[in-house]
């Protein structure tokens, strides 16, 4: 059944859409219309409930939350891609820190995750996940990527961090399929948050509006059925 919200309701929204867009942009580079448009309203039991999860389109090491996330390789030494962009931004003190984590338990292995802090980044710390090399689907690709995501999110709440952002993890150089792991990505992260309080708000970052556009549409379908 639905409902139109009440003056009320939709003021309320709107100033925790202002908090939160105070808190996200101010440091970084995200313009209001990207947050505005890509902002989530979710009716659950009778009320206009704001979702926990936001989509913003683009560069993840100017966001302002409390961890980003890097798609790494297992030897986190850095590479291209989002990883290439992260070591730029955060300066050589991420590649030392990495260094020492390789030194006390070795290379990170596929769907594994590490945390380091993050240097120059406007992010508190950064999260090295290393998603699935795309090898057409029958090597527990789909696992290995849920699993990347999932200790992500772990090692997000154990760190007591209420802010993360995800970039499109094996998408790039990995080669997975944009839609299928994007599916992935949305599922994993909405499970976790209907049982988990923290992190209290999750942003998927893409690179690209088409991405951008596909992780919306996602979004929405499950917010019809599965509202978190
Ligand atoms: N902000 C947000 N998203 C980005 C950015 C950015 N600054 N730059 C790229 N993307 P990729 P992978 C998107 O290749 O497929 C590296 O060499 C990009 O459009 O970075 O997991 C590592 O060292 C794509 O959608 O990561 C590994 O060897 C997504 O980020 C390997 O690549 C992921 O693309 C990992 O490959």
């Amino acid at each position: 059944m639905s409902r139109k919200p009440s003056l009320f309701l939709t003021l309320n929204i709107n100033k925790s859409f202002w908090r939160r867009y105070a808190a996200v942009s101010l440091k970084s580079e995200i313009s209001w219309k990207t947050l505005l448009y890509t902002e989530e309203k979710v009716f659950c039991q009778g009320k206009f409930m704001q979702s926990r999860v936001h989509v913003v389109q683009g560069d993840i090491t100017t966001m302002a939350v409390d961890v980003i996330v890097n798609a790494a390789n297992s030897s986190l030494l850095g590479g291209g891609g989002v990883d290439g962009a992260i070591h730029r931004a955060a300066g050589p003190a991420l590649l030392e820190a990495c260094k020492q984590v390789i030194q006390q338990q070795g290379e990170c292995p596929t769907g594994h995750a590490v945390i380091t802090l993050a240097g120059n980044l406007p992010a508190k710390a950064v999260i090295h996940t290393v998603g699935p090399v795309w090898q057409g689907g029958d090597h527990h690709e789909a696992e290995r990527l849920e699993e990347a995501y999932l200790n992500t999110l772990q090692l997000a709440l154990a760190n007591g961090y209420q802010s993360i952002a995800f970039p499109a993890i094996s998408t790039g150089v990995y080669g997975y399929p944009r839609a299928a792991a994007a599916e992935i990505a949305v599922n994993t992260v909405l499970r976790f948050t209907t049982r988990r309080a923290l992190p209290e708000q999750i942003y998927f970052v893409c690179f690209d509006d088409e991405t951008a556009q596909l992780y919306n549409r996602l979004l929405t379908q499950q917010g019809d059925v599965n509202p978190a």
